[in-house]
């Protein structure tokens, strides 16, 4: 598939920090050195659903570690999915009574559309679960002639007792694995599994669903875990440097996918840090498509706001907490947006050197943007109330903001 195109990233002067982030397999910070090409995989939408505040503040989160990543003079190899095939999607294009692959489509253009306008640095790689499936196919045949999986009345499950690290990205106790295991698509209550936490890899066709040649495995489609792991190893191989999403992620998706790697390759940990960005709530609960409860990012663009105040909005939260959108989010990012456009517009000004130091520092500590977001307006204030006679600083604090936040002042 084609992503979207890549808004410039200006060059800084110096060089930027290493990232410090939190990683949730081993429940602390790591700070992150890659080679001279960093390699990211950050988990994509199922589009059956325009993207909302909640999508849009996750890959707000990673475009941040790559921009950090830049900022130290690396290359950034960005891989992202889209599950554009998975029962969610399914089974919307039958309630509304329409072709699964349309909507896919159409839900996938609108959320390009959205990241361009967000200024969100697209993948390199941007692949659909169905173009992954002749990659797919031979992951699970080698898993099964392996014993690392099984048929069950012709669906094929990945036995978790073959990872011997099984566990060690989410850290949950088993009851609560079981218990997000059903919530989050599995089916831990199916008899005859070997494990009641066993994933499906390949689902045997079943009537009225789409289906693709399984070679020995029979026609059938991928189940979701091995989907990211297939084109993950294809595009990025073991031993990447983050394996991104949102926090409803950790289990059963990258626990799951973890262990897919890491039986197939005998190699260990498949992403050298897990990163999940907290979840955003309207009144009171989690954004999510299958509750309704959403405000969409091409709403508001429809209505009017800057995409810039839509993405500082998102930036006054720390990524790893879980938050509220309320008016007054987007209300103050406007009221922001406008007071440092201000202050950049103006020809001179305080020197900015100083500012671009503390953004670097407060990006690298775990992506600290709020601290981040109080630095600029703090030479956005001293600019108004005392001004200052450096003719560099409005331009450079401008390409400082879009370089490393990605906002267009
Ligand atoms: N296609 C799969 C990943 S392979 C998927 O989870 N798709 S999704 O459309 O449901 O979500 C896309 C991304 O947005 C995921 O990283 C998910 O964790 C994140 N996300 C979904 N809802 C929220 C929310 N309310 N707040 C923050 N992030 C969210
Ligand atoms: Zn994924």
């Amino acid at each position: 598939m084609h992503a979207w195109p890549a808004s410039e990233v200006p060059a800084l002067p110096g060089k930027g920090r290493d990232l410090r982030i939190h990683d949730t397999a081993t429940g602390g910070r790591v700070t992150l050195a890659p080679g001279p090409v960093a390699r990211i995989y950050v988990c994509g939408i199922t589009p059956y659903d325009a993207t909302h505040m909640g999508h849009a503040a996750t890959y707000n989160a990673f475009d941040l570690v790559q921009r950090v990543w830049l900022d130290t003079k690396r290359q950034v190899h960005y891989v992202q999915n889209v599950t554009d095939v998975d029962d969610p999607l399914l089974e919307r294009a039958i309630r509304d009574g329409i072709d699964w692959v349309g909507l896919a489509e159409r839900e996938t253009a609108l959320f390009r559309e959205d990241m361009t306008a967000l200024r969100m640095l697209p993948p390199q790689h941007y692949i659909g679960a169905v173009e992954a499936i002749p990659g797919i196919v031979p992951l699970v045949e080698r898993l099964r002639d392996s014993g690392a999986a099984y048929e069950l009345d012709g669906d094929i499950y990945f036995s978790v007792e073959a990872d011997p690290h099984f566990g060690q990205v989410s850290n949950y106790d088993t009851e609560l694995m079981r218990h997000l295991s059903a919530e989050r698509g599995g089916d831990p209550d199916r008899p005859g599994k070997k494990n009641p936490l066993d994933p499906m890899l390949w689902m045997a066709a079943r009537e009225g669903e789409p289906s693709w040649d399984g070679g020995s495995l029979g026609p059938g489609r991928p189940g979701w875990h091995i989907e990211c792991v297939a084109i993950a190893l294809d595009h990025l191989g073991m031993g990447f440097d983050v394996q991104g999403g949102g926090s409803d992620l950790i289990f059963p998706h990258h626990e799951m996918g973890a262990s897919h790697a890491q039986t197939l390759t005998g190699e260990f940990p498949m992403a050298k840090a897990y990163v999940h960005a907290g979840m955003v709530a309207l009144h009171g609960e989690k954004m999510s498509k299958s509750k309704g409860n959403l405000v969409f990012v091409s709403k508001l663009r429809r209505d009017g706001v800057d995409p810039a105040a839509i993405r500082l909005a998102l930036l006054s939260h720390r990524y790893r907490d879980d938050w509220e959108w309320t008016d007054q989010v987007l209300d103050t990012a406007v009221e922001r947006l406008g007071r440092w456009r201000a202050a950049v517009s103006r020809p001179d000004g305080p020197s900015a050197d100083a500012l671009v130091e503390e953004l670097r520092e407060a990006l690298s500590d775990d992506l600290d943007t709020p601290t981040a977001l109080a630095a600029v307006d703090r030479w956005a204030e001293l600019q108004t109330a005392e001004g200052g006679t450096d003719e560099s600083a409005p331009g450079l604090v401008s390409r400082a903001v879009d370089a490393l936040l990605g906002v267009a002042l």
